[in-house]
Parts: structure tokens; C-alpha cells; sequence
């Protein structure tokens, strides 16, 4: 162990066998069979094919931008392959009104909301991608861990005040959950009962720490049991699992009728059971890459640690479903495919057309600028005034 508290690279993660806890929702298979006693959730064919193809687009996603990384064309970025099934399959149980506010690794969530365009420019420096979206109900990605729970339980509790039929998906990892900012949160949601679903995204590392060094409790979803609120553990490289534990969790969240009971007050004393309550959701899953661009994970685990859970990878895993159900066939997987490498194609193409100013970085965190940030603004144009733009580009 290292002075960070980090395993030494080959050493024992208690998580080597991604099949071990029994407790875990699943509906899939390793295969993508339908598990025996599994209740496979009631969606059309059309849907099921939407969520593989949100996969598909969102992993060819996923190696397009860590190959822009490497070409100099996007700055750093962090990558999602092996977590595709939560976002992707938590995003399809929600309604497009539903707002979803995420740390930096969920980008199946944007894929499903059809944001990619406006998404990628985040990742080459233009502060307007973040802006574009929120148009889609999607909060800005947030790199100080943990510091979004707060604020996406306010959203929640704003919507469960307007008596508004939407909740709130705030995701992060289970390293956010050492944060006072998590605690906090959790603590408002349950006594204030808010329609917010905290999906803890266990990927079995924050950085170099594992889990085993995060927490002392068995599982991140038991955290709930504090804040007075069920928490439950979902296998996150199972689309179908994730679609289902985060349906019935909405449905929690919105209680019998949707949007609370509009008086942004705690019903715990009487806790009826069509109360709107906030629910923990712990995806358990595994990063298969890097934490970053910027990071060489064979510093910190052993890369054949992560052979037993590159057999659950959720792309694969719901292309069995659908293969195994006549849902698809090869054409259809094709076409899948063909149809991600275009739309992922056509967002790189317009990220890049977008000519941004570097004043830009003051435009979008507040509706009226604080003083300070106003003269750190001004100071800025005063420099381009004197020096021109180009001095404040990057080289091509
Ligand atoms: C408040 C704060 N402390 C430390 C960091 C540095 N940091 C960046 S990512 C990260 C790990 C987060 O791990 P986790 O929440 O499990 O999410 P994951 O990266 O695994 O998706 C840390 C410590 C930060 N960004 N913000």
C-alpha cells in the first residue's frame, strides 16, 4: 500500500469476482441471457434496440475522444468504457423533463438525450457547450467531487416546491462519498423528502484509491440506511438492471401522482406510502481504462484485474439480449454501429467548427457577474485589447 492508501499494483482487490455479491439487481446474464428468476422490464422492441444503440454511440464516443486526446484536440478527458450500462439504462428511465445533473464520466447520459454536439465542446475548452446542455436538462459537469449533490438537491426540492412532475438524477462516484458535500445532501433529500436519486457510481476506484480504502461499510448503497431512505445496489454493467432499479426509484421519487407533494416539507412522520422520497442508487460496475487521459492506471492495479469484468462489458451484454431474443441480427448490429460512427463523426465535426473567445469563460456560471469576476473579465479584454486574440490561442 502506498502513502495514499492505494494497493500496491497486484495486490488483492476484494473485487476480483464481479459476480460475487448475490445482493446485486440483475436481470442479464454475463451473456446477455435473461437471468431464470429475472423480471426483464416491459419496454417494446423499438426501445430495447434504442438503448443498445445509445451504447453502441455512446462507447465509439468513449474511443473517439480519447483518440482526439492523444491527437491534441480535445484537452483532457475522462473515459467510460465499461459504465455505459448505468448511464445509458438510468437515462432511459427517465422522462425528458427529468433533470439530470452528473460529475464528469456519465456521458451515456448525454448520448441518450441526443446532446453529443453540443456536449463536445465542453471537452475542447468552449464554455458554450455547457450552456447548450442545460437547454437538454442536463447540469454542467462538475470536477469538484461531490460539490453537485448539493445543488441537484435543491433543484429537486425547487420542483417538489412548483409541485412539478420531474426528479432529479445526481450522479457520482463512490469517491465523492467521502465528501461532506455528499453527506449533506443526502441528509436535506431525506428530511426534506425531494425527488432525487443519487446514482453512486461504484467503479471500484477513485483515481488510485480503492474501494476498500474508501469505505469501512459493505456497500455504498447501505449509506442510505443514515439519511432514513432505502438504498439499493444495481449491477451497473447490466442496461436492463439499471433501466429498472432507477424506473421504480423515479416512480419513489415522485411519489403516487408526480412531483411530491408540493409543500417542500419532510412527510417522514407520517411517511405515507405515496410520499415522494429521494432513493440511493449504488451501480456497481469497473472502469476498464484510465481515470483520465492524464492518468496511467498499471501505476496503481494490475491490468488482468480487469479481465473478469471485461466478460460483463454492457455493449456486448445487450447485444446478446437482442441477438438471443430475435431482436437483431447481424445487419441490425451493422447498422448500429455504421449509424454511431456517424452521428459521433458529425459531432466532432461541428465541435470543432465552434470559435470560441476566451471572455467566453465568464459568460455562463452567473446571470449577473459578482464585482471581482467582473474585473478579472475586464482585465481579460484589456489584454486582448493590447496583445490580440491570437495571443491567447493555442498553437495549431
Ligand atoms: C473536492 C475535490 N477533491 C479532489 C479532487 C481530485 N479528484 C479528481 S477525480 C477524483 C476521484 C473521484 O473518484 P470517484 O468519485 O470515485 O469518481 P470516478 O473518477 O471514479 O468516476 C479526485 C479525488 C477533486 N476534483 N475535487
Amino acid at each position: 500500500m502506498d502513502e495514499n492508501g492505494a494497493d500496491a499494483p497486484g495486490s488483492t482487490d476484494p473485487r476480483t469476482d464481479p459476480l460475487a455479491d448475490e445482493d446485486c439487481y440483475r436481470v442479464l446474464g454475463p451473456d446477455g441471457s435473461p437471468l431464470p428468476d429475472a423480471t426483464v422490464p416491459d419496454l417494446s422492441d423499438e426501445q430495447f434496440r434504442a438503448i443498445y444503440r445509445d451504447l453502441v454511440t455512446t462507447r465509439r464516443f468513449d474511443e473517439r475522444a480519447v483518440s482526439l486526446q492523444r491527437q491534441g484536440r480535445i484537452g483532457t478527458y475522462a473515459p467510460c468504457a465499461g459504465q455505459e450500462g448505468s448511464a445509458v439504462g438510468s437515462t432511459h428511465a427517465l422522462t425528458d423533463d427529468d433533470l439530470i445533473s452528473y460529475q464528469y464520466r456519465e456521458h451515456g447520459a448525454v448520448v441518450v438525450r441526443d446532446l453529443l454536439p453540443e456536449y463536445l465542446p465542453y471537452w475542447m475548452g468552449h464554455e458554450s457547450g455547457t450552456e447548450a446542455i442545460a437547454d437538454g436538462n442536463v447540469f454542467p459537469l462538475n470536477i469538484g467531487i461531490a460539490a453537485h449533490l448539493p445543488h441537484a438537491v435543491g433543484a429537486s426540492w425547487a420542483f417538489d416546491h412548483r409541485g412539478e412532475d420531474r426528479v432529479v438524477a445526481c450522479h457520482f462516484g463512490d469517491g465523492a462519498t467521502s465528501e461532506g458535500d455528499f453527506h449533506e445532501a443526502m441528509n436535506f433529500a431525506g428530511v426534506f423528502d425531494t425527488p432525487t436519486l443519487f446514482c453512486c457510481h461504484n467503479n471500484g476506484w477513485a483515481i488510485s484509491i480503492p474501494e476498500s480504502r474508501q469505505t469501512a461499510t459493505d456497500t455504498f448503497a447501505q449509506k442510505a440506511t443514515a439519511y432514513g431512505f432505502d438504498g439499493v445496489r444495481v449491477d451497473g454493467m447490466d442496461p436492463l438492471a439499471s433501466y429498472a432499479v432507477t424506473r421504480e426509484a423515479a416512480e419513489r421519487a415522485r411519489g403516487e401522482g408526480g412531483g411530491g407533494d408540493g409543500d417542500g416539507a419532510s412527510d417522514s412522520e407520517g411517511d405515507s406510502a405515496d410520499a415522494s422520497r429521494p432513493v440511493l442508487i449504488e451501480f456497481l460496475e469497473y472502469r476498464f481504462g484510465a481515470h483520465t487521459t492524464a492518468d496511467d492506471p498499471s501505476a496503481y492495479r494490475d491490468p488482468d484485474d480487469v479481465d473478469p469484468w471485461r466478460a460483463l462489458d454492457p455493449v456486448d451484454r445487450m447485444e446478446g439480449f437482442l441477438r438471443e431474443t430475435g431482436r437483431i441480427d447481424d445487419a441490425g448490429v451493422a447498422a448500429a454501429r455504421e449509424e454511431a460512427d456517424e452521428v459521433v463523426a458529425a459531432a466532432i465535426d461541428f465541435a470543432e467548427s465552434v470559435d470560441g473567445a476566451p471572455s467566453d469563460m465568464f459568460d455562463h456560471a452567473y446571470a449577473e457577474l459578482p464585482p471581482e469576476i467582473r474585473r478579472q473579465r475586464d482585465d481579460l479584454l484589456a489584454a486582448v485589447d493590447e496583445h490580440g486574440e491570437e495571443a491567447f490561442l493555442r498553437e495549431e
